[in-house]
């Protein structure tokens, strides 16, 4: 086969893999068990957000959002990851099919949801990455826990895994301008865009901790 016919077959290989993603991920039992799951994290989420706020006497929570990751962002991050798109993979490969954001105004907020978060009895926690304490190279920064959420039904319990990013509203900002200008894009043509950011990352950084210190020196008083 030569490159164009490799390339044009791969391309429809790819597409009917996402087709076939796509009815999965619009099974109907597919959905009722990502709504539970969704639900079920989103009223804890409520819960600490109340608990955390009337110990702190504080909003601490400031915004808290969720994606389903589309088929063909499945397909595309399975492929990279050297597996066939296929929903078995997608469920077993990937920890982000469901993906949970909470935002908050300080850094050590982060640790005390997330440290909530690791209390609660019917959540497994998988991996915790702390991108705050070591930012990634592009200069991205978040804390991310990998729990596995119960759905229980009859006599089984099934698991779904989530990931729940959590960060500052200045960490978000900066991951939204990177999602827009660089994230997924191709590094030839951002290098410079990329440098920039990565330098702009350590200033939010930075703007985080005397934010810190502004609200512990302002709480002295
Ligand atoms: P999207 O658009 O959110 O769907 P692993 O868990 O190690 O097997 P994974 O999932 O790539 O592999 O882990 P990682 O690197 O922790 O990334 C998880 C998610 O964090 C990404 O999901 C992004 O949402 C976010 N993220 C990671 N790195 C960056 C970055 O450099 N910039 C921005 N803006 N976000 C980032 P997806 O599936 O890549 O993307």
């Amino acid at each position: 086969m030569n490159a164009i016919l490799k390339k044009k077959f791969f391309r429809r290989k790819e597409q009917t893999e996402i087709q076939w993603l796509n009815q999965q991920l619009t099974e109907p039992e597919f959905l009722i068990k990502k709504d539970w799951v969704i639900a079920n994290i989103k009223y804890k989420l409520k819960l600490i957000d109340l608990n955390l706020s009337d110990t702190y006497n504080r909003k601490i929570m400031q915004k808290v959002e969720y994606r389903v990751k589309k088929a063909d962002s499945i397909a595309r991050k399975l492929i990279k990851k050297g597996y066939p798109a296929t929903f078995e993979n997608a469920k077993n490969k990937l920890n982000d099919i469901i993906g949970i954001r909470v935002v908050c105004l300080y850094s050590d907020d982060v640790y005390k949801i997330s440290d909530r978060l690791k209390l609660q009895k019917d959540f497994t926690l998988i991996k915790e990455k702390d991108y705050i304490k070591t930012p990634k190279k592009s200069g991205y920064q978040s804390l991310h826990l990998i729990l596995d959420i119960p759905v229980i039904c009859d006599q089984t319990t099934e698991y779904q895994r989530v990931e729940i990013q959590i960060r500052t509203v200045a960490m978000d900002f900066w991951a939204g301008v990177d999602n827009h200008i660089c994230y997924k894009k191709n590094p030839d043509e951002i290098k410079k865009a990329e440098a920039d950011l990565k330098n702009y990352s350590a200033v939010i950084s930075n703007m985080d901790k005397q934010m810190l210190n502004l609200r512990k020196k302002v709480e002295k008083m």
